[in-house]
């Protein structure tokens, strides 16, 4: 399974994420591919909507991974909308934002899942499932 993170960080610092990037190592080895976009001026001007359709098409990923701290979650409302529009995989939400609020994040209906605290473990079990097409409502820290 190909996996895409999006991590919205506008107006703020470059930052390394480090919760990526435990994530995106414990599903390499478990033999998906991970790509990685963060959203910050330091890097590109911000996309607008068509330009990021057209590089979520591009990417063509199996599940969508938003990792969110909650002074970005307006911007991240913003961009799941145009997930949506651009592409049928689930889109997950992940992150200190997804522990903060998970219930106010299932409730805009934008996001399919999101698992709460650490998901080393949770994230590859949530993705063989999908890859199997197995039923994913019973694992931890799921909502
Ligand atoms: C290191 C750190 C930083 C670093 C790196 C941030 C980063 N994005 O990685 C730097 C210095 C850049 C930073 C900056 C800021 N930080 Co900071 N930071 C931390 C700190 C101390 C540790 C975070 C960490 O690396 N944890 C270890 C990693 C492995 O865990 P993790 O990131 O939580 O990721 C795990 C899960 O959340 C989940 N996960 C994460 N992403 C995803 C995505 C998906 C799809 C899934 C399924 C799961 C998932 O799985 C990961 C692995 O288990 C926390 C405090 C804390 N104890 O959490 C504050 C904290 C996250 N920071 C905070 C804040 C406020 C900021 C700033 C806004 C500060 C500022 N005013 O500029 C900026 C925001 C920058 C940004 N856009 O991210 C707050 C966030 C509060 C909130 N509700 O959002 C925290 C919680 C501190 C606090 N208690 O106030 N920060």
């Amino acid at each position: 399974m190909k996996i895409l993170f999006v991590y919205p960080n506008a107006g703020s610092q470059l930052g390394f994420n480090y919760g990526i990037a435990h994530l995106a190592a414990v599903l390499k080895q478990a033999g998906h591919s991970v790509a990685l976009w963060q959203l910050c001026e330091e890097i590109a001007p911000l996309p607008g909507k068509d330009a990021f359709i057209r590089r979520i098409k591009q990417e063509a990923p199996d599940v969508i991974g938003f990792s969110v701290v909650t002074h970005q979650w307006p911007y991240t409302l913003q961009l799941a909308g145009w997930a949506r529009e651009a592409s049928d995989a689930p889109l997950v939400c992940g992150g200190i934002h997804a522990l903060a609020a998970g219930s106010e994040i299932l409730r805009t209906g934008l996001f399919d899942y999101i698992i709460r605290g650490e998901a080393e473990e949770a994230f590859v079990e949530f993705v063989h499932k999908l890859e199997r097409r197995e039923n994913v409502a019973e694992l931890p820290n799921l909502g």
